[in-house]
């Protein structure tokens, strides 16, 4: 199998470019961050940020115009910037690459935490080569907390502060005293089967945390404020970041062979190398190793 490196270098790439993927995706994440901050002030200033929202699969998968601004801003700003590269966003965006790189665009990952004023809601932008996640940025928009990644170059944080260290994986052992992230989709059928897996998984770990972004999730695997994260039916978009950022702090990301149109609940799952072999056989236990419809 040819490494990240003589693919990148295949479409003309070089290591270097790897990081500079990951440096444009971080800058503009923040720069998104910030027009998302400034829009959410200026209408809950004169009202409910409900009533400048619509739904999109069932009544509970919101996006609101601020959802759809940020990728807009993204968007024209990547067009701009490298023209010749694809985009992927959760709002629509789908641009054919020229030039082997598409980006993966989640304007706001946890659009219902961004919904009800809780602080835990995400740009994440994440870069594809040649069918790879290669590099990725991931920034918490109300703490400012900055996650990036270039694969081979390791997975920062860099604080509202302007302080930054590198991240590594907890590299507990035990599910039993695992803290496992997890979410759930947006429909009933979907959200019936979650709940049996999380049945069986919730008296064999230590506890679960449901915060309502994937991005942020496979980040806190990558910071170790969570040794474990397992979702079916994310998609490509709410985690493209994401997965370079946890695989380069040490952590396995399992992801499906191909996100296809169809809303298939597919398994993502991440954790620490020492971990993993444990925490799959208590997915496949619970069952959690089939899609979930
Ligand atoms: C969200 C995911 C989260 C999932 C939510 C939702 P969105 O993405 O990041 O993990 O549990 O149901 O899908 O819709 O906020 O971009």
């Amino acid at each position: 199998m040819r490494t990240i490196l003589q693919k990148c270098t295949m479409v003309g790439m070089t290591e270097f470019d790897v990081c500079k993927l990951r440096d444009y995706a971080a800058d503009l994440a923040q720069q998104a961050a910030s027009l998302i901050s400034t829009k959410r002030s200026e209408i809950t200033a004169t009202g409910d940020i409900r009533a400048h929202s619509q739904t999109k699969t069932s009544a509970v998968d919101p996006v609101t115009e601020v959802d759809t601004a940020a990728e807009e801003f993204v968007v024209g700003s990547i067009r701009k910037d490298r023209p010749d590269d694809g985009i992927i966003g959760e709002e629509g965006a789908n641009v054919p690459s020229r030039s082997g790189v598409s980006w993966i665009v989640d304007p706001i990952d946890g659009t219902v935490n961004f919904m009800y004023g809780l602080g835990e809601y995400a740009v994440s932008l994440g870069a594809m080569v040649d069918g790879q996640y290669v590099a990725g940025a991931v920034i918490n928009v109300v703490k400012g907390t900055l996650y990036s990644a270039a694969v081979g170059h390791g997975a920062t944080v860099t604080y509202r502060d302007g302080t930054s260290t590198q991240l590594r994986c907890r590299q507990e052992t035990d599910p039993r005293l695992s803290l496992i992230a997890t979410g759930f989709g947006y429909t009933e059928t979907r959200r019936a089967g979650q709940a049996k897996i999380l049945q069986e998984l919730l008296p064999q770990v230590r506890d679960i945390r449901r915060i309502g972004s994937a991005a942020l999730d496979l980040c806190r695997v990558a910071e170790g404020t969570v040794d474990a994260y397992y979702e079916h039916g994310v998609k490509v978009w709410d985690v493209a970041a994401g997965i370079v950022i946890a695989r380069e702090s040490g952590a396995q990301v399992h992801v499906p062979h191909s996100w296809t149109s169809d809303d298939r609940g597919a398994l993502v799952w991440a954790a620490s190398a020492e971990l993993a072999p444990a925490f799959e056989r208590l997915l496949a236990s619970a069952g959690a190793k089939e899609v979930i419809d």
